[in-house]
């Protein structure tokens, strides 16, 4: 066995980019840990990193090319890299010649941000100028608001804040967003120091505060000015600095005087004792650094914010020096030969906003002023889910002529791609990465080789230039072109092979603006004057609470899988404003805002304002979460930022939410019931599920309960010796449908039904297993719960067996579908009864893990079927296993929900008398 352990760095969307040893065995990465040797994450790194090994083998994970077939409601089918790129080639060419360069839309997301990206950008500058995007989801709007205060947003170094006697977090969750921080934030207060959390929710870093004040969201502004009009009335302002590194001081005493210091404290939603105790802190516990979360951005008027904010540093005495500073971020493309993006190529390209890009895809197909967008081309981003309005987003993603998609996941976004180019992680490239929370610029090393035939975006468009008149601009190596983009770095004297080798500092002030010199035209700096409220949202009575989507602990914006999701987001509200509302928790509510509704399930957190409502952002339109439908894509007022925490909101209960329970019945740990209960779930149907497997009950009869379903199992449907049970639940199947509720029966379910209706069970000669075709009868494509999707996409798509078992047909069933091994894969049954032999429910992880339990005979039942596929057979099943799931979820997701409906109805055939 080999192990090596080799270093690299972190190129995820987080401020930390943290120094990163994978331990590499026998080519398998089985280890990522913090790396000791980075001087500022010293060994740290998240619980998202180490848990980063899983996603780069995820079997959801999307490991060889893919194109749609059949237009846009089609399925997948796997392409070669030739044929998929070749693809690429022809409707660029094509697209350019018929409507020109601007018609083709490049997105370039957040989800990786390395020095080889520019590049990205350049292919669409060389191919003669795509339509690219401006203004940001992310941090641009904190930016542009400190270069007007101090000619140029410049941030303390991080280890300068060793030098603090107290920290500030502003709108910022380090605990969860940065873990770099943590050591400093703790040394600061092993010295005695303080740290104060101003964020309108008690997050993980409340903890590591000495007080947590909570503004009303987008109030900041006020606290700022009411803690400056403290500094002021003490007389412990800056008055050196106010005097000779200052300008427009007048305007900002008069701005700080508008209203009293009670006024302000209650615009800011605080108590007077949390204004005195920031002004103390930053006068009295001196040095202060003020740091600022992105949270702070999302807002319209976040500029204000920002620059009251800034401005209440200068008086306080904390700007240019050692431990001080209001500090934001850094640039993580800043170190780079800003020459590569390719932007001077093409000094007239258009430009789409990033926060509205939906509807402004759409307005340019109406728009006179340049092409429709007919082509986009996504890397590294999924704003079907994470940009505001995302139903605009994925109305516009879909009437595409093409879209493709770098990454590698079926998100929302590649859910709605025509091309699915399977992108490396940083764990299998070769790039240099700088942050946007530190100093340090750091080399990414491969290290382990692509997983299946994944590469990395610089080979796709290093391969795809290849088919173009520009190839010769783009053939140069890696290691060449990162010597290029990298060129201002080495001019510090740093080699590219120690640049390679480990992290870097930049050359960057340790103590921005130390000799009190500002890069404005007048040398000071400049203190707000405007303060305009009405920049601030006002509440609708109709939407009372404010929607903070914030980040999640476990993930990065919308880095997960299908099989990470909940079946529902949950959104926390404060247990009395609930109570006010009829809600419980716990329940299934729905989330409405004036742009749409979504489902949610209600958690009541008493730590919360009265008018907030908290949520994950990230979560996937696909698994059911569905909130940035709910967010305007408003643009704020400076830097073009996204205003996600103004979104107004309200919650109602769940249609649904009243409804009866459904009866689940569970026969086996490794049959869970997957998409089917949780896309029941996403209904609001409350479950019971009764687990026969550790000897849980059955209930009487169907009084006090919707609908009946019953999960499949290794059991032998006719194995009533050692499951006493399936008497009664047969009994139940009958009891149910007389009374025209729905029953449904998955695999072994499916068999306990046919037996409760007559059908008696048998083995097969052969265990059927994998996603085989089956096929519909001609009552199966007129039937109402699986003809519509028959209808509509022309069949039915391959779907997952497991089983050994068939049975015949009771005589009163009608038999819906069936496949070349088995004859009876669906029929339906009394009033409104189901069994599907089939698991149109898997996700791909369960199939992971049945195809291992099969490989390695971990199920005794099956044992005897190991040597019936071939070690290939798994391959290509893996390779697949993506579309497939993604294409029988869908599936699964139509039947529950016309099974459903027919609850409404009295049955398959029509209302009981
Ligand atoms: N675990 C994890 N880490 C991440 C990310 C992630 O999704 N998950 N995302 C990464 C990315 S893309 C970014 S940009 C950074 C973001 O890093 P942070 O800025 O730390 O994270 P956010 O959750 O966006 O916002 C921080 C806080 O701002 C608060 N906030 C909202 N409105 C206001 C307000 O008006 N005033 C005040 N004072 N606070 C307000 C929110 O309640 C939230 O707790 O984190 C990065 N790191
Ligand atoms: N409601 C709400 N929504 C938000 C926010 C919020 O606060 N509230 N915050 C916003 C913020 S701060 C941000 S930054 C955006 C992020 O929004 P997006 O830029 O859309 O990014 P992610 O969700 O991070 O998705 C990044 C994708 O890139 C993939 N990826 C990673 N590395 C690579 C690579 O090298 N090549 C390719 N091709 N793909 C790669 C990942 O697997 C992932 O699928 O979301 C925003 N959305
Ligand atoms: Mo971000």
């Amino acid at each position: 066995m080999t192990k090596q352990s080799l270093y690299t760095t972190c190129t995820r969307d987080c401020p930390s980019a943290c120094g990163l040893a994978a331990t590499v065995e026998d080519g398998r990465l089985v280890r990522l840990a913090g790396a000791p040797e980075h001087p500022l994450t010293r060994g740290l790194a998240c619980r998202k990193a180490s848990r980063y090994v899983q996603r780069a083998y995820h079997p959801e994970r999307v490991t060889r090319p893919m194109i749609r077939t059949g237009g846009k409601g089609g399925g997948w089918k796997l392409a070669s890299w030739e044929s998929a790129l070749d693809l690429c080639a022809e409707k660029l060419t094509r697209i350019r010649a018929e409507s020109g360069t601007q018609a083709v839309l490049h997105y370039q997301g957040f989800g990786e941000r390395t020095a080889l990206k520019l590049l990205n950008s350049y292919f669409f500058a060389l191919y003669g100028g795509a339509t690219g995007l401006r203004g940001t989801l992310c941090g641009g709007t904190g930016q542009a608001s400190q270069n007007l205060d101090y000619g140029e947003r410049v941030s303390h170094d991080p280890l300068d804040h060793l030098n603090s006697a107290s920290v500030i977090l502003w709108g910022r969750n380090p605990a969860s967003t940065q873990v770099g921080l943590l050591p400093i934030l703790k040394d600061v207060r092993s010295r005695g120091g303080r740290v104060i959390l101003v964020d309108p929710l008690r997050t993980r870093s409340a903890p590591l505060a000495d007080r947590h004040i909570a503004p009303r969201p987008g109030g900041d502004g006020f606290l700022a000015l009411a803690a400056a009009r403290l500094v002021l009335q003490s007389g412990q302002e800056d008055r050196e600095f106010l005097a000779n590194c200052a300008e427009g001081l007048d305007g900002y005493l008069e701005l700080v005087r508008r209203w009293s210091v009670d006024e302000l404290c209650e615009l800011a939603g605080v108590r007077l004792d949390d204004a005195a105790f920031l002004a103390e802190t930053l006068t009295v516990r001196r040095p202060a650094s003020i740091l600022l979360g992105w949270g702070l951005h999302r807002h319209v008027a976040a500029h204000q914010t920002i620059r009251a904010i800034d401005a209440l540093g200068a008086v306080s005495g904390n700007i240019g020096i050692p431990g001080g500073g209001v500090s934001q971020g850094f640039e993580e493309y800043g170190p780079y030969d800003q020459r590569w993006w390719g932007h001077e190529l093409t000094p007239n390209r258009r430009t789409l906003l990033m926060p509205r890009v939906g509807r402004e895809i759409l307005e340019a197909d109406a728009a006179t002023s340049g092409p429709p967008i007919r082509m986009i081309w996504v890397n590294a981003a999924n704003p079907a889910c994470t940009a505001p309005r995302s139903d605009l987003v994925a109305e516009a993603f879909g009437s595409r002529e093409c879209v493709v998609y770098c990454g590698h996941f079926l998100d929302d976004t590649a859910r709605l791609a025509d091309v699915f180019l399977p992108a490396t992680t940083f764990l299998e490239e070769t790039d240099v990465t700088a942050s946007y929370g530190h100093n340090y610029i750091g080399p990414v090393n491969p290290v382990i080789a692509p997983v299946g035939e994944c590469r990395s975006e610089f080979r796709m468009f290093h391969d795809l230039a290849g088919r173009f008149e520009f190839a010769d601009a783009f053939q140069r190596s890696e290691m060449e072109w990162l010597e290029a983009i990298c060129a201002p770095t080495l001019e510090q004297g740093v080699t590219m092979a120690e640049l390679m080798r480990g992290p870097v500092r930049l050359n960057a002030p340790m103590v921005p603006f130390a000799d009190r010199r500002f890069p404005t035209p007048s040398g000071r700096f400049r203190l707000v004057q405007d303060f305009d409220p009405g920049l601030l949202p006002a509440t609708d009575p109709d939407y009372p609470f404010r929607l903070l989507t914030v980040a999640a602990h476990r993930f990065i914006c919308s880095e997960r899988t299908m099989a990470d999701h909940d079946p529902l987001p949950e959104v926390r509200c404060n247990p009395a404003r609930a109570a006010e509302l009829g809600l419980t928790d716990g329940g299934a509510v729905l989330v409405t805002s004036p742009s749409g509704e979504a489902p949610a399930r209600l958690v009541t957190d008493p730590s919360l304002r009265p008018d907030v409502l908290a949520a994950e952002r990230g979560g996937w339109t696909r698994a059911g979460h569905d909130l940035n439908r709910l967010v305007a894509d408003a643009v704020s007022a400076v830097g073009n930022g996204a205003p996600y925490y103004e979104a107004g909101a309200n919650l109602v209960r769940s249609r649904d939410g009243a409804a009866r329970p459904i009866l689940v019945v569970q026969h086996g740990p490794g049959s869970p019931g997957g998409v089917f209960l949780q896309r029941l779930a996403q209904h609001g149907r409350p479950l019971d599920v009764r687990r026969m497997f550790v000897g849980e009950a059955l209930p009487q009869s169907h009084q006090g309960f919707s609908a009946l379903v019953a999960l499949g199992g290794p059991q032998h449907a006719w194995d009533d010796a050692d499951w006493p049970h399936f008497g009664p639940l047969m009994e139940l199947m009958r009891g149910f449908d007389a009374a025209g509720k729905p029953v449904a029966g998955l695999c072994l379910g499916c068999q306990l039904l046919a037996r409760a209706w007559g059908g008696r069970g048998w083995t097969m000669p052969e265990l059927e297993f994998g996603f085989v075709d089956v096929a519909p009868t001609n009552a199966g494509r007129a039937d109402p719960v699986l003809g519509p999707w028959i209808a509509e996409k022309g069949g039915l798509p391959r779907l997952m067996e497991f089983h050994q078992d068939s049975f015949d047909l009771p005589e009163s069933a009608t038999l819906l579908a069936g496949s070349a091994q088995c004859a009876c894969q669906a029929f339906r049954v009394g009033r409104a009864s189901y069994g599907f032999q089939f698991h149109m429910e898997v996700d791909a992880v369960t199939v992971a893990d049945w195809s291992l339990a099969l490989r390695e005979g971990s199920v005794p039942t099956y044992r005897e079927y190991r040597d019936q596929f071939p070690p290939e057979y798994f391959e290509t099943l893996a390779a697949e296993l993506p579309l497939l799931t993604d294409a029988s979820g869908d599936f699964c997701r139509s039947v529950v929900d016309r099974w459903l409906a027919l609850g409404n109805r009295g049955g398959a055939r029509g209302p009981a008398d």
